[in-house]
């Protein structure tokens, strides 16, 4: 079984936490107690759009980007506390994204992380709105973490620099448009690959980078971290595919069979389910490779990586 470092001295290799789930959970629950400082107790006239935005960011999750981004500062001996605002400026992203895929012009979602869509809650333009407001406060709180001592500003600016073009037209906001036009056509494996390398892996991609980019990471780390991310994001879409096959809704906490029915470009769609799980694996044994040269600092990236072809959920 692999040891992790302690997220309460985590550039010791001393002080270990036996398993995955507990360095998850430890992350995870920072992760919670950090975003909840970020919103401010709503009252007056801004109570209806902070409401908004915390009832999806605290609606569940599994808060894998922000863990992705700290277990790969982690790897290369940096601390949770130096990138715990990006961590969570990449979960507030994440999450504008999905509120924005539920929404009737795009997915038409009633169900996410277990509960009404944002849109069925507080209206369709607000939602829009609360999508706007979480992408937006995201990098308010990454540029504002430059006043930190501890934080190099010009690592900081290509940090902000990455995540935007991950999520904007070149990544995330891209995948998603070619997403939207196969909808419904026979697509191409190169089809299916550039709508997951885009719309999922590039923010997976830029989770790890700007972690390990604001630990410090030498080039060839940044370089090796960045593979270990496309890869590990092109399989995390590939089983998202396989879940909404093979899943169901009360584990998934969305609706299931939801590609079939809007004959969505997947990879179960073009190659079936058992070449994909196959092709999952491949893409997790490269991701490893990726980590070769590292120490045992990465051991949690590793399990991840193992963990998103295990998932369940
Ligand atoms: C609307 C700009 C815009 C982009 C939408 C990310 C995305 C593109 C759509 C969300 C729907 C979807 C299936 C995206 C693929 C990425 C993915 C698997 C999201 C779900 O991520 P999880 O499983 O969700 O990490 P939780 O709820 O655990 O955070």
């Amino acid at each position: 079984m692999f040891k992790f470092p302690s997220i309460s001295n985590t550039s010791s290799t001393k002080k270990m936490q036996p398993d995955l789930e507990a360095y998850i959970e430890a992350r995870r629950n920072a992760v919670d107690k950090a975003l909840h400082k970020i919103f401010p107790t709503a009252s007056g006239h801004a109570a209806q759009i902070i409401e908004a935005m915390e009832y999806s960011i605290f609606a569940g999750g599994k808060r894998l980007r922000p863990i992705l981004c700290i277990a790969a500062a982690e790897a290369v001996g940096g601390n949770s506390s130096d990138v715990m605002p990006v961590a969570c400026a990449l979960e507030l992203i994440h999450t504008y994204s999905l509120i924005h895929d539920d929404l009737p012009a795009m997915d038409d979602d009633d169900l996410r992380r277990g509960k009404p869509t944002n849109h069925k809650v507080f209206g369709e333009a607000l939602a829009l709105l609360a999508g706007d407001g979480l992408l937006t406060q995201a990098f308010h709180l990454m540029a504002s973490s430059g006043g930190e001592p501890s934080t190099d500003s010009r690592v900081l600016l290509k940090v902000i620099s990455t995540v935007a073009e991950a999520v904007g037209h070149a990544g995330m906001v891209g995948g998603q448009v070619v997403d939207m036009h196969f909808q419904g056509k026979q697509a191409e494996l190169d089809a299916v690959q550039f709508i997951h390398r885009h719309k999922t892996a590039a923010l997976i991609k830029a989770s790890v980078v700007s972690g390990a980019m604001l630990a410090g990471a030498a080039d060839r780390q940044i370089e090796a971290i960045s593979l270990y991310g496309e890869k590990t994001g092109l399989a995390f879409q590939i089983s998202d595919d396989i879940l909404d096959l093979e899943s169901d809704s009360l584990t998934l906490g969305k609706k299931v069979g939801a590609d079939i029915r809007m004959g969505k470009a997947t990879y179960p769609a073009v190659v079936g389910v058992e070449d994909s799980k196959r092709t999952q694996s491949h893409l997790i044994e490269d991701a490893l490779m990726a980590l070769e040269t590292f120490d045992r600092l990465a051991d949690p990236l590793r399990a991840i990586a193992r963990y998103v072809i295990e998932r369940k959920k």
